[in-house]
């Protein structure tokens, strides 16, 4: 596939060899499952209580992918989708790829500047959205988006009725094609070819795509099944975005049906709707970040419900500070486990039988034994004296070689022997696990969800009332991380946050969840002694302002 960069055949080999890589699809490894598992209770939506084994997901999904088909969807067409929490998101996952498609796994949140650029980058044929997500009418979005993305032509709604020429999720799933069209006929992809186009946590002006190749895929899920230990005894209950890597592959969803588990999929994030699910399904293992974990930890009716079923939560995104995973046994009753996780592939965990200390103060090591880490200095790609801090680079069998069509960019995101620089400062902690300390990349890590600072600052930069602008993080005790836009006004002009919020929303169409939080206005920017701006300055200027 064009602008895929694939693993160096010697690298290949000796994943093949190390029995890492298996040569299957991800739909052949579910469909396994769903043979296997076939009466036993896959998926629960945690809001409509509706209920599918085994056996019917696998059939729906296939349904899906005839009718993907017969709509003129071809081997590795891309298709993004952009569907909330409920069924439909991972019945359309697997229907893409059984019909050989690859999804593009975009967030619900995401408006026309992200689905648009996607689509026009990938050339994307397809497009799969709720009708109205958020009080936003998504097929107004798809409408507008096509005029710009000629490759787009197919477009599925669920909930809602479609516009002329767009077609209904929910009434595709209720047409039984397979009585019509042989399951046979479906084509079957290259387990080394791009299974799934994830989304990059972000630090460029435009968010990367991250291509997940079947055979590193099903590594990355298998594998994860194993460090949490799961079995078809566990009910794990998923509330972040089903389409982001945590939830979907690590082990998420595909390692829960790789071992014949449940899913809870919730569209409700809060501590309090988990509380009550959790209760309500006998919740065994929940998938959160840590933002969630301290929402419960403070929520003033927890001790309302009952929360015994609980015993793991498997935690990453952003980090889980000791302070708080001290507290999860006494007052939550269950188990942490850590993960360092990137769309990339890498994967640090902590093991369930390492010492509390291990589990509570370090984040992982690799998940696997073909993983190769080092921990050098950023600008010459030395390896750093042990225990020192340092830049994380990291290669192995379920981490990409480079980004999806964009070669000047990888060529600075990868060494030239392939490792990828995460961006992330840590140490090595005497045990060989990691300890997370900070990060070089220019991101804002709010509650888990990645912004790039750059990406937000070409929006403001935009608004014709600014001269300049800089975004930084400011300190948050729940998410951790907010964005505070630091603005320089052109002479005359006069700014407030919503107002500048308004023109990001309205003009730009960003995604919510990316908007300031705070501004600042100031005369000019703080640079360094080399001339450089001096975001160090900016991020101290706002902390102390919240101290105050
Ligand atoms: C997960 O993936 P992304 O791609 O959204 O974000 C990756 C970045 C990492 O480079 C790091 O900066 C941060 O998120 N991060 C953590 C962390 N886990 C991720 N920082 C500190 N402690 C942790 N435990 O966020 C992701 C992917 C798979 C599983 C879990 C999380």
């Amino acid at each position: 596939m064009d602008g895929h960069v694939s693993y160096p055949p010697e690298f290949a080999d000796e994943y093949r060899k190390k029995g890492y890589w298996l040569d299957k699809t991800i739909t052949e490894v579910m469909d396994e499952s769903f043979e296997r598992f076939a009466s036993n209770p896959l998926l629960i939506s945690a809001q409509s209580g509706r209920v599918f084994t085994y056996r019917e997901f696998g059939a729906l999904s296939t349904r899906l992918a005839l009718h993907l088909k017969a709509l003129g969807l071809k081997l590795y067409d891309r298709v993004i989708l952009q569907v909330p929490n409920q069924p439909e998101v991972l019945l359309a996952y697997l229907a893409v790829m059984k019909a050989g498609g690859i999804p593009i796994m975009a967030l619900p949140p995401h408006q026309e500047a992200e689905i648009g650029y996607f689509a026009r980058h990938s050339d994307a044929v397809g497009l799969v959205i709720p009708s109205i997500f958020s009080k936003t009418d998504k097929q107004q979005m798809a409408a507008n988006i096509m005029k710009a993305a000629a490759s787009l032509k197919l477009v599925l709604v669920t909930g809602g009725e479609p516009r002329e020429g767009f077609h209904a999720l929910d009434q595709l799933l209720a047409d039984p094609i397979e009585e019509r069209v042989d399951a046979e006929t479906l084509p079957r992809a290259n387990p080394d070819a791009p299974a799934v186009l994830q989304l990059s946590g972000g630090t460029t002006g435009v968010p990367k795509l991250i291509p997940r190749t079947h055979n590193d895929y099903v590594y990355n899920f298998l594998c994860n099944a194993d460090i949490s230990r799961l079995s078809r005894e566990n009910i794990m209950l998923v509330a972040i975005p089903q389409e982001h890597n945590f939830a979907l592959a690590c082990p998420g969803f595909m390692g829960l049906v790789s071992r014949g588990g449940c899913e809870i999929l919730s569209s409700v994030p809060s501590p309090e709707a988990a509380m009550k699910t959790i209760q309500e399904h006998r919740v065994t293992h929940w998938t959160a970040v840590p933002a969630m974990i301290i929402g419960m930890l403070n929520h003033p009716d927890r001790d309302k419900y009952d929360l015994s079923s609980l015993q793991l939560i498997l935690t990453g995104g952003s980090k889980l500070n000791p302070e708080v995973a001290y507290r999860i046994r006494p007052e939550l009753g269950c188990d942490v486990q850590q993960v360092l996780g990137m769309a990339e592939g890498p994967l640090f965990w902590t093991r369930l039988d390492d010492p509390e200390e291990v589990r509570f103060t370090t984040q992982g090591r690799p998940q696997s034994p073909g993983d190769e880490f080092k921990i050098v200095e950023p600008a010459t790609g030395e390896e750093v004296a042990p225990g020192a801090l340092g830049e994380l680079w990291c290669r192995g069998p379920h981490t990409i070689r480079g980004y999806y069509r964009a070669a000047e960019h990888n060529a600075k995101a990868f060494s030239p022997d392939g490792y990828y620089k995460s961006g992330d400062l840590v140490r090595l902690h005497p045990t060989g696990n990691i300890v997370v300390e900070g990060r070089i990349k220019d991101c804002i890590n709010r509650g888990g969800e990645k912004i790039s600072a750059e990406e937000i600052e070409n929006h403001i930069l935009a608004d014709p009332r600014i001269d300049n602008c800089a975004c930084v993080s400011m300190p948050d005790p729940v998410l951790g991380e907010r964005v505070c836009a630091f603005v320089v006004l052109k002479p005359g002009r006069e700014l407030t946050l919503p107002e500048l919020n308004h023109f990001l929303l309205e003009e730009r169409r960003i995604a919510k969840f990316k908007l300031p939080e705070r501004l600042e206005l100031l005369g000019a920017m703080p640079l360094t002694n080399v001339g450089k701006l001096n975001k160090v300055a900016l991020r101290q200027m706002v902390a102390e302002k919240l101290q105050n």
